[in-house]
Parts: structure tokens; sequence; C-alpha cells
């Protein structure tokens, strides 16, 4: 398959125009109203605050805090651990293996809104719980998370979405997600080539695929960063190709979320464009 956003071939850095859509649907499909989806179409976000009510939060952090402790000296690849230390990070596959996670996967709130802006059925691409614990917690740096799916996933066009339920509240200092407004419009090509079995290593620290220092201090000069904020229970729906990252959180509160990655069912995963190995499947459902 042609590949329209080419990245890590060894050529450096380039920067390429968007070619597909931000908004596949229309108003009238609903749940969003026109105006949250022009919204997300020049930012390529959407935060909605009270989604979720206070008692559906507490049962969400709940189960996350358990399945925390269940699998801390679990040697699964799905359990990634911060970088420097033993603390668990993330743990992938959680709406295959949380009746909990895999009802709020289905979750008309949630789903509905992908289906609306995906303008198709979609599926879950991937999903992961992140506990960015007090103190512990380490960065993300930035990134475009399509580059990687694109790259090392084999997805072929920008047709998904990322939604974060925020089980914590989210404050500017304990490591919110920062985004830059508007830079879903450009596909960052970034230079280097990917390492096999590069996941073992990036799901604790990025190294490939992230952009130059020259191309994010350009993105952020044009775009500029906002931070997202809100209480629990809040929604965060953003563009598969949005440039974003964060700060760790060396605050005493934690920043749980739950993450669920919704593609298009006219998007399916092909060969990976890097031409290796696919990722497995706890990381890309095919
Ligand atoms: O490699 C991935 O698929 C992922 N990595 C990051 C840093 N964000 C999104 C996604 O979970
Ligand atoms: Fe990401």
């Amino acid at each position: 398959m042609e590949d329209r956003y080419p990245s890590r071939t060894g050529e450096g850095t380039r920067w390429i125009e968007r070619k597909d859509p931000v908004v596949y649907g229309r108003p009238e499909d609903g749940p969003l109203s026109a105006e949250e989806l022009r919204e997300y179409e020049a930012k390529g976000f959407l935060l909605l605050r009270d989604v979720f009510s206070p008692e559906e939060v507490r049962a969400f952090r709940e189960e996350l805090r358990r399945l925390f402790e269940e699998r801390a000296h679990d040697p699964s690849p799905e359990v990634v651990r911060e970088p420097e230390s033993d603390v668990v990070r993330s743990i992938f596959r959680v709406h295959r293996t949380s009746e909990v996670f895999r009802r709020l996967a289905d979750d008309p709130r949630l789903r509905d809104v992908a289906r609306q802006i995906l303008g198709s059925d979609v599926y879950i691409h991937q999903s992961r719980i992140n506990y960015k614990k007090g103190f512990h917690g380490q960065e993300f740096f930035w990134h475009s998370d399509f580059e990687t799916w694109h790259v090392e996933d084999g997805m072929p066009r920008m047709r998904a979405l990322s939604v974060s339920v925020a089980l914590e509240d989210n404050f500017p200092f304990n490591g919110p997600l920062l985004l830059m407004p508007g830079s879903h419009r450009v596909f960052v090509a970034c230079p280097g080539r990917t390492p096999e079995r590069h996941y073992e290593r990036s799901l604790r620290r990025q190294e490939y695929g992230v952009p130059d220092e020259e191309s994010l201090a350009r993105l952020a000069e044009r775009y500029g960063i906002e931070a997202a904020v809100g209480p629990a229970g809040s929604v965060l729906f953003f563009d598969s190709n949005v440039m974003h990252g964060s700060n760790g959180n060396i605050t005493p509160y934690p920043r749980s979320n739950v993450f669920f990655v919704y593609n298009s069912v006219e998007n399916r995963l092909v060969a990976p464009f890097s031409g290796q190995e696919p990722r497995p499947a706890y990381l890309a459902e095919r």
C-alpha cells in the first residue's frame, strides 16, 4: 500500500500536510453538537466535563488500583514500568482483561462520540490504564500517536482517536496531558530508523518517533500549548495526530486515567510501514 506519511526512513525531519479529514461524521449523527465538532476539528481535541458521575469514577478508580496491585509483580509485557524504577506506569489491553473497563470501552458516552467523529463503526485498537503516581510518575515526551501506529502497526490513514477518562483531578501541576491545538494538521516525519522490537523500550521512554527539537519549537510557536486540566470524570477526545506529551509528577497527587483508542473499521491495519514485524496484539489489535 502507498505510504502517504513516510517517517523514520532515514531521511530526517519533514513536514507533511495532513491528507485526511479530521471529522468524518455530521452533527445530525449526534451526540456532539455542531459547535463541539467544530472545536474538535479546529484544535484536534475536545474536553468534556462531568461525563462520569463521582460514583462511577470511584468504581473505575477502585478497579484501576486493584489491577495495579494484582499486577505489581507480573512479568507480562502488558505491564509497563517507569524508565528508572519498577513502579508500574501503564497496563495495556484492559478492555480484554477487566470486565469494568470492557464495559467502559463500550459505553455510548465514549463509543458514540468516536463513531460520530470517525463517521463509521469503530473498534478498539489499543487500551491502557496509566497511573502517574505521586512523586514517581515520569514524563511522556512529545509525539504524535499516529506516527507510531502508522510506522509500527500499519495504520494507513488518520481515522482514529484516543479517549482519556480522568480518574483523578487533573491540575496544571500533576503532569496533565499537554497538547498543541491545531498541530494535527501537520504530520512531522521523524528522524532515524526504528530499531527491532522498539516497543520493548519505547513505552517506558520513547526515543524514536519523536520530532527533533527545532520542529517542536516551531510547532509550539505556531500552535501554542494547552494543558488538559479538569476534574475527575472529565473526558478528553483527541485526534490520532495531535502533538502531545506530559511532564513528570513531583506532586503527591496521582494522575490516573484510562485510555481507549478507537479506530474506524474502514481503517484496518495493514503491514507496518517500517517493513518490520507487526507489534503484538496487546498494543495493536488486528
Ligand atoms: O506506542 C504506542 O502505541 C503508544 N505510545 C505512546 C507514547 N502514546 C500512545 C500509545 O499508547
Ligand atoms: Fe500518546
